[in-house]
C-alpha cells in the first residue's frame, strides 16, 4: 500500500531544467507523481506561487513541504540514492565532487544558455539586438561545451565511470545544446556527443522525453501518474515565502 502523498515534481514543458529532476526520480525509483505546468500558456495558475514564490519549475512536495530549485531537489534525492551510487555521504571526496559539478551545471552551464532563451523567447527584439544575444550566447556555449567535451575525453559519465545524479540533472539542460543548433556538436566535440547520445538512450531519459510529449501515454518504473495543482491544493504551504517567516 502506497502512501497517500506520495513525493511530487512539478515539471515544466516545453524544455524545462525540471526534465532533470524526473530522470532522477526514476533513476531513483521510489514511487513518485508529477504535476505538469505549461509554461507557454499565460498567466500561469497563481496557486503556483504557493509552490515557489519565484513561480519556477521544478519544485518537489516532499513530506509536506515543497523544495524548489534543481540543485537542492537533486541533492535530496542524491541523499536519498545513497544505495543505488547515484549519491554521496557528506563529508567524502565523492560528495565534494557530485556538489562542484551539480555546482557548475546549474551556474556556469546553465547560465551561457540565458542570452540565447532571451533571443529566443522575446518577441520584441531588433534583428541587430537578437544576433547581439545569439553571438554572445553562442560564445559562452562553445566555451563551456569544449571544456565538457575535455572533461569526458577519459569517463564516461560526468563523475567517471558510474552515472551519478549530476548525469540526471545534465539530461535536462544539455540537450539545449542540439536544440539551440549552433553548431555541428558530433564533428566539434566528439566525446560530448557521445555522451549524450548515451544519456538520451537511457531509459529513464526515454521516459522523461516521453512524458514531456504525452502525459497520458509514458509508462515509468516508479512513476504513479499526474495530479493537477488544484488537488494538490489542500497540501500546499499557505505562506508565500518560508524564507521571510
Ligand atoms: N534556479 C532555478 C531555475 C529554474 C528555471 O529557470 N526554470 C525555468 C525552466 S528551465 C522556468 O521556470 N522558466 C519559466 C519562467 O521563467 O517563466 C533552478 O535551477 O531550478
Amino acid at each position: 500500500m502506497e502512501p497517500a502523498t506520495l513525493p511530487t515534481l512539478f515539471y515544466g514543458v516545453p524544455q524545462g531544467c525540471s526534465f532533470g529532476s524526473i530522470v532522477a526520480l526514476e533513476w531513483l525509483g521510489e514511487p513518485y507523481r508529477l504535476c505538469r505546468i505549461e509554461m507557454l500558456e499565460q498567466p500561469w495558475d497563481p496557486l503556483f506561487a504557493r509552490v515557489n514564490p519565484l513561480m519556477k519549475p521544478p519544485a518537489l512536495l516532499v513530506d509536506g513541504e515543497t523544495l524548489s530549485e534543481s540543485l537542492s531537489i537533486q541533492l535530496h534525492l542524491a541523499a536519498r540514492g545513497i544505495g543505488r551510487g547515484l549519491g554521496f555521504a557528506q563529508g567524502t571526496r565523492d560528495y565534494d565532487r557530485l556538489t562542484r559539478m551539480l555546482g557548475y551545471l546549474n551556474t556556469d552551464f546553465f547560465a551561457s544558455f540565458a542570452p540565447l532563451w532571451l533571443a529566443y523567447e522575446s518577441g520584441a527584439l531588433e534583428p541587430q539586438q537578437e544576433q547581439f544575444l545569439r553571438g554572445i550566447g553562442r560564445d559562452e556555449v562553445v566555451r563551456q561545451c569544449a571544456y565538457l567535451d575535455r572533461l569526458l575525453a577519459d569517463r564516461r559519465w560526468l563523475l567517471g565511470e558510474t552515472r551519478s545524479l549530476a548525469d540526471a540533472y545534465f539530461s535536462g539542460i544539455g540537450r539545449w545544446v542540439g536544440y539551440m543548433k549552433l553548431f555541428d556538436t558530433q564533428r566539434e566535440y566528439p566525446n560530448l556527443h557521445r555522451y549524450l547520445q548515451a544519456l538520451g538512450d537511457d531509459a529513464g531519459v526515454r521516459f522523461a522525453r516521453n512524458i514531456e510529449k504525452d502525459p497520458h501515454t509514458a509508462r515509468g518504473t516508479a512513476f504513479r501518474g499526474h495530479v493537477t495543482l488544484q488537488e494538490l491544493e489542500p497540501l500546499l504551504p499557505r505562506i508565500q515565502c518560508p524564507e521571510a517567516a
